[in-house]
């Protein structure tokens, strides 16, 4: 059906060129001037762009009404709700510019279409117009980023210390969710101790891993209202931990620690009333392309009361991983070993 509707405005387009072309050879048979027929030509130019900018504008704020309900819904983190309104206000200011720029362009090409009585004006300069049109974006522009980066340091500097600590680890392809525990403090993990069985390569002399917990299945739970410090980290190649119900994004990155923070305020259950979707799940999504199974790297996130979520944790302990008899500090000592040998 769409190929036809395109294939019909191609012939419309098409009998409109011819028709012009009609139009023309029947003025040289009547003998018209060829400033008459120039004169013609340009109003059917400037009302033929009159037409396509009132079409083109009526279209675009249809679409725009006619696609809102399959955009996100209702922010669900506390920041969210502040990222959404500046990129409102950045959609506010684009419009107002877009409009007025497209409006006049398209009135001014109809306008001031040639006249044999009228001569361009030469008008080479006007300070005070180049002074307002390099300081107003200016004034805007700095207003926005500088509104923008104070959300982004709150988001990424100031971690609240009632906070619960959320270890996001990408590899290929897949998320593992590992929560610190009572103490809220991560056992450090190391590479070389990576296997099977510890997948995280978290080195169990570590005091502060004894407590930690990884997720089971591939599910990861979050409380209502308490802001979670996230750590993300990668195994492999770079990922990008995208959680778009809670407007938050954030590259995982081999070798180094990045970090965020987030407060869920809306739990799944709530959202599921709200968008009334009852197969409504918040997700965590890989949006960098990384690998042939980049799609695969999906994790449901689940919201839930404080209550419930302490639940939810307790459940969670006993896929804790067996304790590996080696230390990071021994896996050092026999690879330090082996290298001597050689
Ligand atoms: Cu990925």
């Amino acid at each position: 059906m769409n190929i036809l509707i395109i294939i019909a405005l191609l012939l419309a387009v098409l009998v409109v060129i011819r028709l012009m072309n009609v139009s023309q050879l029947a003025s040289v048979i009547a003998g018209e001037d060829e400033e008459a027929e120039q004169k013609r030509h340009n109003s059917m130019n400037g009302l033929g762009l009159m037409l396509f900018s009132v079409v083109g504008i009526l279209l675009m704020i249809y679409m725009t009404f006619k696609y809102q309900p399959f955009l996100l819904p209702e922010s669900a983190s506390a920041h969210g709700v502040k990222t959404d309104f500046l990129l409102n206000i950045n959609f506010a200011v684009i419009g107002i510019v877009f409009l007025a720029t497209q409006i006049l362009m398209f009135w001014f090409v109809y306008k001031y279409q040639h006249s044999k009585n009228r001569f361009a004006l030469f008008y080479p300069d006007n300070h005070k117009l180049e002074i307002i049109w390099t300081v107003v974006p200016t004034i805007v522009l700095s207003a926005l980023i500088v509104t923008g980066l104070k959300e982004w340091n709150k988001m990424t500097q100031s971690h609240p210390q009632d906070g619960m600590v959320v270890q996001v680890y990408g590899y290929q392809f897949n998320w593992i969710a590992r929560y610190a525990g009572q103490d809220n403090k991560l056992g450090r993990s190391f590479y070389k101790l990576i296997t099977d069985d510890n997948p995280l390569g978290i080195d169990y002399s570590d005091p502060a891993s004894k407590d930690d917990i990884m997720t089971k299945g591939n599910e990861m739970h979050l409380p209502k209202g308490v802001p979670v410090m996230f750590e993300f980290n990668s195994r492999d190649v770079i990922h990008s931990a995208y959680f778009p119900h809670f407007r938050t994004q954030m590259n995982c990155v081999p070798g180094m620690t990045t970090r965020f923070y987030m407060e869920p305020t809306i739990t799944t259950a709530e959202m599921k009333g709200i968008t009334k979707n009852e197969k409504f799940e918040y997700v965590l999504l890989c949006n960098k392309v990384c690998g042939v199974a980049h799609y695969n790297m999906k994790m449901n996130v689940v919201v839930d009361d404080p209550a419930e979520f302490k639940n939810w944790l307790k459940g969670q302990k006993q896929i804790m991983a067996p304790v590996p008899s080696t230390t990071a500090s021994e896996v050092v000592k026999v690879n330090e070993e082996k290298e001597n040998n050689i």
